[in-house]
């Protein structure tokens, strides 16, 4: 009887432990998932304001992934964010944005694989300097590659890249 027993609480043990590690496969799945989005502020500390930043050099130093985000930050009234084509953004031509953002914080989501232009949309300052092209890539981060670089996509869950 007490055998028996002991039997039963084993099965019922085993049961909660397999029910527990797929509970906790899924949370870190979905950690993993969630943290392999980064989240970019535009320019740096300095954040996008004239004569701030480079941008096409802040741009070109970081490696954007489909579903990444972008964070614009500036004195509200003073800037705007502009999506335009590529057209537009050789002409700084503020007359067709794809997307059009103010407010002084705009997070702004790379959706999918491809390039991406930004301008700023008050007179002058896009031939200023306030514009960027950003090239999104297609595959999202893999685990490995979290591993490899992980002081810069790991991080990326508690605290924003600059
Ligand atoms: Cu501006």
């Amino acid at each position: 009887m007490i055998i028996s027993m002991s039997n039963m609480d084993s099965i019922s043990y085993g049961r909660n432990t397999s029910s527990l590690l797929i509970v906790v496969s899924c949370v870190l799945l979905a950690a993993v998932q969630w943290c392999n989005a980064a989240q970019y502020k535009v320019g740096g500390d300095n954040g996008w304001v004239l004569g701030g930043s480079n941008y096409a050099a802040w741009s070109r130093h970081h490696n954007f992934r489909a579903g990444d985000t972008l964070l614009f930050q500036y004195p509200p009234g003073t800037h705007s964010v502009l999506q335009v084509s590529q057209q537009d953004f050789k002409d700084c031509s503020t007359s067709s944005p794809v997307l059009t953002a103010t407010g002084g914080s705009n997070v702004i989501r790379l959706s999918k694989a491809g390039t991406y232009w930004f301008i700023c949309g008050f007179n002058g300052h896009c031939s200023g300097g306030m514009k960027f092209a950003v090239q999104a890539s297609g595959s999202a981060a893999t685990a490995q590659e979290l591993s490899e670089s992980s002081d810069h996509y790991l991080n990326a869950c508690p605290t924003q890249l600059s």
